[in-house]
């Protein structure tokens, strides 16, 4: 049983000595490689090609890939570095058992041996309380291959109801509005689309520093005389080259949306024929839309009439258009209601399916596509089925070989999941892929729940927060050392190549999880031999679902530097763009584009409300968070690669000058940020491009660094994702600081 009190754990105190920042060991030193291998970043969703550049088995530089068309050669400061992570002296080589008594709490151990007690575990808890008491959160950094067996281990080795990914906490605003638009949850272009668009809308994404390479795109769109408007609290860097700024007040975008949709229809800047040949529900939408008037758009967004009436204009009369949006509309406790609001901005313009006009949501994990299509999400069976789908288990489970009705049920959300230890429904934990002490909401109540587990195993390449309340740690493989497929924010379905062996004992993720069903004797469908055989089940699993991958095969990925889903057979090309003229598509069986029976979209009520928590007198800041440049996600990774760390070595609190005159608060000076539910002490930065009413703090850090102690658990009720981007604090300067 894990109990860890938050002061024996080593933090970077911002008060004490600093404490080093690891530092990669070796740096590119011009020597000869033994080969290069061509693979893609393990980062973001960008996913750009690279060159990795091995010498006896170590990766020590890169090499660019001007050939791939999505990057041609473009990589960004993360890209750049992210080899330092091989031959680390932090990576895991063992597993390890927790020990008190032990350096750092752990003792390492005999591999075999620790698979044998996560197996006696599951095996004791799932008896003695069920087995749904035995919970797996999984993660979207893993090649699709992994994330579908993992799937496949909990729904079938396992049969417990609880699985959710960390994908929750990222893009599944966008995947249920999608779902409920377009019947399909997918980027609809290729991004070579938002070249020829005239028009770019992008909303709450920080384009610059968090898909880097779409900056290109837009740029190169620019070149050619297109509009960009940005809407955005902060002048983010893609904003500063924006032809119009929309300075939003966190968590009022569908406002924003119905505002924009209001002034379509009165000035009948509208594609009637689009929108009677192929949606529905626009009726209903546009009346909802009738009391958005500009000024009431206004008052609630606190944009100016005129803006939001000149962005509406631009939107309303361009010929082409393509609508980006990130996770700053996402993250809210009405993620999806901004979500809707957008395709149907989309959707009445009727530029959609066609060239230079497109719609889509930036993908943030590295395979935050493949990652929420195959089954590790809470509601899903491969190839985009539902487990609540009565005939969608009835084909999963003939794959697999076993009783449609011993599939479990469709379960909870990652959130939910430790609620449900906080009520002692959950007793055991895998997690693989995930850093949730770090990542979720309202960390310490989070921190409570990894205290009271009985037994929690986490599988990693680097010992992260989350681990350290671990009673086993399993060395998982780094992104270079094994080889399978993601799926891009364009949809494209591409290959990692594997670069170099694990090190000591560390084993590939897969080989980990089939271990642990050999060891519960349970290892029917847990023995593959390759990620290639994995990849081949999959294909079956998923054909003739929405997420087909049957046609997709390692071969054909190489030949065609990557293939869009859907792809039927080996015959198919791919899908690069959804919902064209006459395109085939799994549900509509040639009567439209779309992904219904009818092949019509969807338009969906926007309905506006106030953020869950909302400013008042004692906590008068609207705080917002999200990233910079140099660090990625729960910063495992990035802080433990110097110079990035050297970028931004530490979260500030970015505050408008006017509001820091206000607060005493001069730049760098030390200053707390309380909410409800916690505080931090972090330096101020104090900036011209953010709302006075809003702070911002990135959340890549730890402990007493971690922003998630102060963010609200509030979540969107049909996504479940997090409201990240508002809450509510107060903010004062320190002044006597002990050293
Ligand atoms: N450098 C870097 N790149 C990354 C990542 C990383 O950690 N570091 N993570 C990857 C992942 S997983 C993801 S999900 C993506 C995230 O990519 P983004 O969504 O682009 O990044 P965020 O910083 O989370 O938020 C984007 C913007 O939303 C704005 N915002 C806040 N509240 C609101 C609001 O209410 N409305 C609007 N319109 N905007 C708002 C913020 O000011 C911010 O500029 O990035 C991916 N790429
Ligand atoms: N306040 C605030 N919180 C946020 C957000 C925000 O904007 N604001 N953004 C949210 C978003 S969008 C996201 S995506 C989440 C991300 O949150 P997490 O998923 O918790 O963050 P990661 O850093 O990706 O943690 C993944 C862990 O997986 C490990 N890992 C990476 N690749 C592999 C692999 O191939 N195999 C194995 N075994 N392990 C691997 C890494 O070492 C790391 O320890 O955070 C969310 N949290
Ligand atoms: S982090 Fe994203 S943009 Fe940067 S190199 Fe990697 S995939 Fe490309
Ligand atoms: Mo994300």
């Amino acid at each position: 049983m894990a109990n860890v009190s938050l002061e024996s754990i080593p933090i970077r105190d911002p008060f004490g000595p600093t404490l080093a920042y690891t530092r990669g060991v070796q740096l590119d030193t011009g020597a000869e490689p033994d080969k290069l291998v061509r693979t893609h970043c393990c980062f973001c969703g960008q996913q750009c090609s690279m060159f990795l550049k091995v010498k006896d088995n170590e990766v020590i530089g890169l090499e660019p890939d001007y050939d791939f068309p999505f990057n041609q050669g473009k990589l960004c400061p993360k890209g750049v570095k992210r080899y330092l992570q091989n031959g680390h002296p932090d990576r895991l080589l063992h597993a390890y058992e927790r020990d008190a008594s032990a350096p750092g709490g752990f003792r390492a151990m005999d591999y075999a041996q620790a698979i044998r007690r996560v197996a006696d575990e599951i095996e004791r808890i799932q008896t003695a309380y069920g087995r749904d008491a035995f919970g797996i959160l999984s993660g979207a950094s893993l090649t699709t291959e992994k994330t579908y067996l993992v799937g496949k281990f909990a729904h079938m080795t396992l049969r417990t109801t609880h699985i959710d990914y960390n994908g929750r906490l990222c893009m599944v605003s966008a995947a249920a509005a999608n779902k409920k638009a377009f019947g399909v949850d997918r980027s609809a272009n290729p991004w070579s689309d938002i070249i020829g668009a005239q028009v770019i809308w992008i909303s709450g994404s920080n384009t610059a520093e968090c898909s880097p390479i779409t900056t290109d795109y837009v740029w190169q769109a620019r070149e050619h005389g297109a509009r960009v408007i940005v809407v955005d609290p902060r002048i983010t860097p893609i904003a500063r080259t924006c032809d119009l700024f929309l300075p939003i007040k966190p968590g009022r975008d569908a406002a924003l949306f119905n505002g924009v949709l209001h002034l379509m229809i009165k000035n009948d800047w509208l594609d009637h024929d689009f929108i009677n040949h192929h949606t529905v529900g626009f009726e209903a939408v546009a009346e909802h839309a009738q009391p958005w008037t500009p000024q009431r758009t206004a008052e609630v967004t606190g944009i100016a009439e005129k803006a939001i009436r000149q962005a509406a204009e631009w939107w309303g009369t361009a010929s082409t258009s393509f609508l980006l949006h990130a996770r700053g509309i996402e993250h809210h406790s009405n993620g999806v209601q901004n979500v809707l609001g957008a395709i149907n901005i989309v959707l009445a313009s009727g530029r959609i399916g066609r060239a230079n006009c497109g719609y889509g949501t930036i993908t943030g994990q590295g395979n935050g596509q493949g990652g929420r299509e195959h089954g590790q999400k809470a509601d899903q069976l491969p190839g985009a089925r539902d487990l609540g789908n009565p005939e969608h288990r009835a084909y999963v489970a003939s794959v697999w070989g076993m009783n449609p009705d011993e599939l479990p049920q469709p379960g909870v959300d990652a959130y939910e999941i430790f609620r449900k230890i906080d009520q002692g429904e959950i007793k055991g934990l895998l997690s693989i892929c995930f850093n949730p002490l770090v990542s979720l909401p309202d960390n310490n109540f989070v921190r409570a729940q990894l205290e009271k587990l009985e037994f929690y195993v986490a599988i990693d390449f680097f010992l992260n927060e989350t681990a350290r309340y671990a009673d086993i740690v399993l060395p998982g493989s780094l992104h270079e050392e094994d080889e399978g497929t993601v799926t891009s924010v364009e949809g494209r379905v591409i290959k990692i190549n594997k670069a170099v062996d694990c090190p000591g004992e560390a084993r590939q993720d897969w080989r980990i999880i089939q271990d642990i069903a050999r060891a519960l004797g349970r290892e029917q469908g847990m023995t593959f031999s390759s990620p290639a055989a994995i990849f081949n089940e999959l294909r079956q699993a998923s054909k003739g679902g929405i997420a087909d991958y049957a046609g997709i095969t390692y071969e054909k990925i190489e030949q065609q530097q990557g293939v869009f889903w859907p792809c039927p057979t080996e015959e198919h090309a791919g899908t690069p763009r959804l919902f064209e003229a006459g395109s085939w598509n799994p549900v509509a069986q040639g009567s439209g584009p779309f992904y219904f029976a009818d092949g019509k979209a969807r338009f969906n009520l926007c309905t506006y409300l106030p953020p869950a928590e909302d400013v008042d007198e004692t906590y008068p800041l609207i705080l917002t968070t999200g990233r910079v440049i140099s660090q990625f996600l729960s910063g495992t990774q990035t802080r433990r690669i110097g110079p990035l760390v050297d970028q931004y070595p530490e979260p500030r609190v970015e505050m408008h000058p006017a509001l820091a005159q206000k607060l005493g608060i001069t730049d760098e000076a030390w200053v707390t940020v309380e909410s409800r539910r916690g505080a931090m002490t972090v330096r101020a930065l104090v900036v011209n491009t953010i709302r006075p009413d809003t702070v911002f703090i990135p959340y890549h850090w730890a402990d007493r660094q971690a922003v998630n102690q102060l963010t609200i658990a509030a979540q969107d009720p049909i996504s479940k994702i997090p409201a990240y981007k508002v809450c509510a604090v107060r903010v004062r300067k320190v002044d006597n600081i002990e050293q």
